[in-house]
C-alpha cells in the first residue's frame, strides 16, 4: 500500500478493509496513527479493532466537529479536540497499561491527556478494520457509523511513540513495527478502492518536541 490510499467513496454497511498485523503477544502498550480526509459531519469509525469479547478494545471514535470518542477495552473516554477541517488529517492515539495514560495527537498536537484501563491489556487475538465500526469480532456493521472519505499510512507500534516519533511518522520517516502501512496484508470487501495520493500536503505546525 506504499503511496496509496484507501477511498471509502460511499456510505454503506458493507464497505471495509480488514488489516492483517502479526501480533505476536498481548498489548500492554499500542501507539496508532494514521490520516484521514473526509467530509462526514456525522460520527464515524476511524479504526476498529475488536479481540475475542471486545467488540471495542482500540476504537478511533469521531463526532464532528471537535470529539475523539477513544474506547479502550470497552470504556469510552471522550477527548476534545479542535474542529476537524476539511483536509488531509494526521492523528495518533498511544495507551499504556501501567499508567492507563491515553495520547491524542491530532496533526502534532497533543490534546490534554486522559486515563483509561489501567493495568489491563489487549489481546492478541485482534481484528482489525477500517471503514466500519466492529459490534461483534470481524462483524456488527452499521452504515451509520461507517467511514466516508480517504485514509493512508495507517501504523502500529507496540510501544508509546514520543514526541520526537510523532514528528517523523507525520513526514513518513517512522513505520509502524507491528503494522507497517508498506507491508501489511490487507482485504478490501464492497465499495472500497486503493488509489494514488492525488496531493501531498506537510503540515506545517507550530508544535515541536521539548526535548
Ligand atoms: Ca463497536
Amino acid at each position: 500500500m506504499d503511496g496509496k490510499v484507501l477511498v471509502f467513496p460511499i456510505q454503506s454497511s458493507t464497505a471495509h478493509v480488514i488489516l492483517k498485523p502479526t501480533i505476536p503477544k498481548s498489548l500492554e502498550k499500542l501507539s496508532v496513527c494514521l490520516y484521514s480526509y473526509t467530509d462526514l459531519s456525522r460520527p464515524y469509525s476511524l479504526f476498529s479493532l475488536a479481540t475475542p469479547g471486545k467488540d471495542n478494545a482500540f476504537l478511533i471514535y469521531l463526532q464532528p466537529p471537535n470529539i475523539c470518542v477513544m474506547h479502550i477495552n470497552q470504556e469510552a473516554i471522550n477527548i476534545k479536540t479542535d474542529p476537524e477541517t476539511l483536509d488531509w488529517r494526521h492523528l495518533c492515539v498511544t495507551w499504556e497499561s501501567e499508567t492507563g495514560m491515553v495520547q491524542l495527537w491530532v496533526n502534532g498536537k497533543v490534546y490534554p491527556r486522559k486515563i483509561s484501563n489501567k493495568g489491563s491489556s489487549i489481546a492478541a487475538e485482534t481484528s482489525i478494520v477500517l471503514g466500519q465500526d466492529q459490534d461483534s469480532f470481524g462483524g456488527g456493521f452499521d452504515a451509520s457509523q461507517s467511514f466516508v472519505g480517504e485514509i493512508s499510512d495507517v501504523h502500529m507500534w507496540d510501544y508509546v511513540l514520543t514526541p520526537e516519533d510523532i514528528q517523523k511518522v507525520i513526514y513518513g520517516d517512522l513505520d509502524g513495527n507491528i503494522m507497517n502501512w508498506n507491508s501489511v496484508l490487507h482485504k478490501k470487501r464492497g465499495d472500497v478502492l486503493d488509489q494514488p495520493k492525488l496531493q501531498c500536503k506537510s503540515i506545517s505546525s507550530s508544535y515541536t518536541p521539548c526535548a
